[in-house]
């Protein structure tokens, strides 16, 4: 099976979560899409009805437009019933990275007020530590100095032989601009940061930051789709 088709696997499952009349945080993300793509399907079907779904990314919300899923957003409904997104990493206690697609402060928010986030995953996205994968934890943060903010996100976790790089389009090399004007710095980890909420507390005290992409005890579930099957687990 391809990285795609056990994505696919994992969003199908998800959205056997999806009741009838629910407020639905709608993920971004190749993982995310494939669930989408299905509640689209099964509303026309007729299978699934009155959905309301909330996107964390103009991409989301240019997708499901597409699909006819009706949009709302948290200024209508401050609280969802389910989210449902992939992430870049999950950690044994089902801590994540997310953003890495860009989006880690609308899904953070729109993430924070559901009664259920059902995360999917294919098993390559499984680590030991957060930040274990090599690959990027983003951090959004104004524009202003970046250059100074990026400095100090990388003296913060120099133990863990970090270092931060700004995000830019690979075309142009400008600097890559969030759906909310922001820019995102990349913090690679050569080692285990340890205690998350102490790293992310730190982070958030810096006044140039905006939010980082460590989702920390927000997942209620986790799906995630292998070469052996799917298995949903609980908090
Ligand atoms: O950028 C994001 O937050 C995405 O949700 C990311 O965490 C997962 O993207 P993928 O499903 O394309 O791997």
């Amino acid at each position: 099976l391809t990285q795609d088709e056990l994505k696919k696997i994992a969003a199908y499952k998800a959205v056997e979560f999806v009741e009838s009349g629910m407020v639905l945080g709608l993920g971004t993300g190749s993982t995310a899409k494939h669930a989408i793509d299905r509640i689209g399907e099964l509303l026309r079907q007729g299978k699934l009805s009155n959905i309301i779904g909330i996107p964390t990314s103009t991409k989301t919300h240019e997708q499901a437009l597409s699909l006819g899923i009706p949009l709302s957003d948290l200024d209508t409904h401050p609280v969802l019933d389910l989210a449902i997104d992939g992430a870049d990493e999950v950690d044994p206690d089902m801590n994540l990275v997310k953003g890495r697609g860009g989006s880690l402060l609308r899904e953070k928010m729109i993430e924070g007020c559901c009664k259920k986030f059902v995360v999917i995953v294919d098993e390559s996205k499984l680590v030991d530590y957060v930040g274990g994968s090599g690959l990027a934890m983003p951090v959004e943060i104004v524009s202003f100095c970046w250059k100074f903010t990026a400095e100090k996100l990388q003296s913060l976790f120099e133990q863990a032989g970090c270092v931060a790089k700004l995000r830019v389009l690979s075309g142009s090399g400008e600097p890559y601009v969030t759906d909310n004007g922001n820019f995102i710095v990349d913090l690679y980890f050569k080692n285990d940061i340890g205690d998350l909420r102490a790293a992310g507390d730190a982070i958030l005290r810096l006044a140039g930051v905006v939010e980082h992409g460590m989702f920390i005890d927000m997942a209620t579930t986790l799906i995630v789709a292998g070469e052996l099957g799917v298995t949903v687990r609980n908090k």
